[in-house]
């Protein structure tokens, strides 16, 4: 009998990259880029586009912040809202879905780093609060910028859920999130089939530079793609991974946005450090092969073997 899991099931992604967001940038102005990058999407048969993390402001965490009141000017307390209705609109309008990043305040106080999936309906079919907080939480002025997500954020409360929407199995993440193979994992083990993020990722490593062993910056780019491509593999999923890019107030983000087929190979890259879209068409079906060969989870995880990796955090070394 023929696998019906192998029949294509082709979904455009574009990648919508951004080039840098100055801090007096105003949400209308990058919502307005944006649009810019959904009608391109739509002129190029796209079903869904994924912005950077934290794509209405710009990234604030690089900041050491004491007055809430300054802080809480880059959140959202409610979405879509005004600021985002005329996105919301235009993808709906257009029949694309979106992912969408942004730092939200909870009705009751709490703060995330959150990833909103949005359908071609312009349903909000989902939402990922970032689980992986790089940085620190107090102000550290030896380094050159500080990276705070660990003052403004709290850990997601979620955990990785993945959708069934728009023709296939979806997951999200966002930026750190990419460089942990558990993210992937747990999201394979719910048969993920497009995972898609967005980043913002410092070309110099603030802490290396602060370190004993600093980090060439060479380095940064090939890290960003080595961690998806693998967890792309080793999941044979489609990863989607969008940068927000540039020379951002004084500080370099690094591009490499890119599109990643369940081989991990590169199938779709930006050129620049500026808003770039890219597009790849992703069949899902492709995910089967992997799926069910190498990585068939079912036939071959050992699982009475890895318990250490959700009962222990830190490394404890023999005697
Ligand atoms: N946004 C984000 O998570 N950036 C981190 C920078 C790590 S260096 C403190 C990243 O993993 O790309």
């Amino acid at each position: 009998m023929a696998n019906s899991k192998l029949v294509p099931r082709i979904m455009t992604v574009g990648a919508a990259q951004m080039g840098p967001i100055a801090r007096s940038e105003t949400r209308a102005s990058c919502v307005e880029r944006m649009l810019v990058m959904l009608r391109e999407a739509a002129r190029k048969g796209c079903q869904l586009v994924v912005f950077p993390e934290l794509a209405l402001t710009t990234f604030f965490p690089r900041w050491y912040m004491t007055d809430w009141r300054e802080v809480d000017a880059f959140f959202e307390t409610e979405m879509p809202n005004a600021a985002t209705a005329p996105l919301f609109a235009e993808a709906k309008r257009l029949k694309i879905g979106f992912y969408l990043g942004y730092a939200e305040k909870t009705p009751d106080g709490h703060r995330f780093n959150t990833a909103i999936l949005v359908d071609t309906q312009g349903a909000i079919v989902g939402k990922y609060r970032k689980i992986h907080l790089p940085g620190h939480a107090e102000n550290e002025p030896q380094r050159p910028f500080q990276h705070l997500e660990k003052r403004y954020f709290e850990p997601g409360d979620i955990g990785f859920p993945v959708w069934r929407t728009m023709g296939g199995i979806l997951g999200m993440a966002i930026c750190n999130d990419r460089r942990w193979p558990e993210t992937y994992r747990v999201m394979g083990l719910k048969g993920v089939e497009m995972l898609v993020l967005g980043y913002n990722t410092p070309a110099i490593n603030g802490s290396a530079l602060v370190h004993s062993a600093p980090e060439p910056e060479h380095l940064r780019q090939f890290h960003n793609h080595l961690v998806m491509q693998a967890g792309a593999y080793q999941n044979s999923t489609w990863v989607v991974a969008t940068a927000k890019a540039g020379f951002e107030e004084g500080c370099s983000l690094i591009g490499g946005s890119c599109i990643i087929a369940p081989t991990g190979e590169i199938v779709a890259l930006a050129r620049s450090v500026a808003d770039e879209l890219i597009v790849a068409d992703c069949d899902l079906s492709l995910c089967t092969y992997g799926k069910e060969t190498v990585f068939a989870f079912s036939k071959h995880r050992r699982i009475e073997h890895y318990g250490l990796i959700a009962s222990q955090t830190g490394t404890i070394e023999p005697a």
